[in-house]
């Protein structure tokens, strides 16, 4: 083996540490992952998605324009960095790693990626460790695929297939699972070809696990059907989603939602935000579906936050639907709050495919706040060196210190229903537009004189118009 250009490792655990609970009845598959660097950076192509779904290549198009499918390596992480995440990825998957070989070559072979020469070396490297299932860190057309596969006699997923079953695995509502569901099945139409009976034959693991752990279905005829149910299913979802979102909005009320890198924590800051108790894990996208959440700020006004699905860099092109839902979430925010991971050796990589994604959606020109999460994770003397300003706020959502802050920030960004300082002279005996004024105000000072009261107070636009005939100045 060239030692110059290639490197295997036999590591069994993470450099990250992930902690893992699996069912310890269940074997961990073991996973060899194959990094891959192109020094002449080219602008990959699948070639043959011929019977592509007019759904799927509309999403495959979205994606396209989300910038975020760019198969050509992005510039601004490592392969180096790119093999870390995809270790974090199949550890998410349930898998351990056996085994990794980093690939570097000029361009990508158009039948097998990497290079006949190189696939025999991953073969032997792979067996020698007992690996179940290679990952490929690249997304494979259908035909490299299946060359691969063919050359290394052991299964081969990449990474667009990886994450889907990521998904697969974490969706929980009927739509999440419907939608990611729909997403596999068109990833797998096209490379069903000459390989629907290894494919019937594999048994199980990653790639075969459609949402809530029942096997993907392999027969061609049935995978048509299938699609057809599931997008009319997808479809009566959206129909009472669309109700139940109208119903929400009649009442006006600012939506705050949490945007990020998947891991940065938007779920453990939602849970300290708003006291409630959703999943957060170290596995990656292990929020899917958007959950709202009400609050209320130091103004007393109520706000609502959405706790979103984490976004990575190419972000498979079908999983873009399966987003939908919450990125109409994030484009219908009043405020977004970006959250990242302030520990992270890569955040300012990261950042830019947020920044990316948020453009696409025309939601990068909205009141934005930045919060940079984990504190706790850095040096005593850097984190000592923080500032916060009024764009940036410095947290860690778990230990919930600098919440206090961002909440104010939060208050301080929030147009609507701005609350005004006051005065205001109300009879004892309105004893329900007193209890208002306490419920929704910031009170500072209250006088009593001959059965009024004379309060001094900081109430929103909205509870002026209902007290206008008390307000002195
Ligand atoms: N040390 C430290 N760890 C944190 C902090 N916030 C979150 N974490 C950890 O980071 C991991 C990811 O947290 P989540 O809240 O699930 O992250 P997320 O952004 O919601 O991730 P996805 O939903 O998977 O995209 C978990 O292991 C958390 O315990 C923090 O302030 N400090
Ligand atoms: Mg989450």
């Amino acid at each position: 083996m060239r030692r110059d250009n290639s490197r295997v490792t036999d590591r069994s655990s993470s450099r990250k540490q992930l902690k893992v609970v699996s069912n310890p009845s269940e074997r961990r598959e073991r996973a060899f992952l194959v990094g891959v660097e192109f020094r002449t950076r080219t602008r990959a192509r699948k070639t043959d998605g011929a019977s592509i779904t007019p759904a799927a290549q509309a999403a495959r198009d979205h994606a396209t324009s989300l910038g975020s499918s760019r198969q050509s390596d992005s510039p601004d992480f490592s392969s180096e960095e790119s093999l870390d995440e995809l270790r974090s990825l199949a550890l998410s998957a349930g898998a351990e790693v056996a085994g990794e070989f980093m690939q570097h070559r000029d361009r990508p072979d158009p039948a097998t990626l990497i290079g006949k020469g190189k696939l025999e070396e991953i073969a032997g490297a792979s067996a020698s460790v007992s690996a179940d299932v290679i990952l490929f860190d690249h997304d494979l057309s259908p035909s490299q695929q299946r060359n691969i596969e063919r050359a290394v006699s052991t299964r081969v997923i990449d990474r667009t297939q990886l994450i889907l079953d990521i998904f697969a695995k974490h969706a929980r509502t009927r739509e999440g699972q419907l939608q990611v569901e729909l997403a596999q099945l068109e990833y797998m139409l096209p490379r069903l070809a000459g390989r629907g009976v290894e494919m019937s034959q594999l048994g199980g693991g990653i790639g075969t696990r459609g949402p809530g752990e029942t096997q993907l279905e392999t027969d061609r005829r049935k995978i048509y059907r299938r699609v057809r149910h599931v997008k009319q299913q997808i479809e009566n979802v959206r129909r009472i989603r669309a109700q139940q979102r109208q119903r929400r909005e009649s009442v006006p009320v600012a939506t705050v939602a949490l945007v990020g890198y998947t891991n940065a924590g938007k779920s453990t800051l939602f849970n300290a935000l708003t006291n409630s108790k959703v999943l957060a894990s170290s596995r990656m996208f292990a929020t899917l579906d958007p959950t709202l959440r009400g609050a209320e700020l130091p103004s007393k006004r109520r706000v609502l936050f959405s706790d979103t699905v984490g976004f990575i860099r190419h972000l498979p092109h079908t999983l873009v639907s399966a987003f939908r839902a919450t990125l109409e979430e994030v484009q219908r925010a009043t405020l977004i709050l970006q959250v990242s991971d302030a520990s992270s050796p890569i955040s300012a990589e990261q950042d830019v495919q947020v920044e990316t994604v948020l453009k696409e959606l025309e939601a990068d020109k909205k009141p934005r706040l930045r919060v940079m999460n984990k504190i706790d994770l850095l040096p005593p003397k850097q984190r000592e060196s923080l500032r916060d300003d009024a764009q940036t706020v410095h947290v860690s959502a778990i230990e919930t210190t600098g919440l206090t802050t961002l909440l104010e920030r939060i208050d301080a960004a929030l147009e609507e229903d701005r609350p005004t300082r006051v005065r205001l002279r109300i009879p004892q005996k309105e004893g329900k537009m007193l209890a208002m004024l306490e419920a929704r105000a910031r009170i500072f000072s209250r006088k009593y004189h001959e059965g009024t009261v004379e309060l001094e107070a900081d109430a929103p636009a909205s509870l002026l118009r209902r007290m206008k005939d008390y307000i002195v100045e």
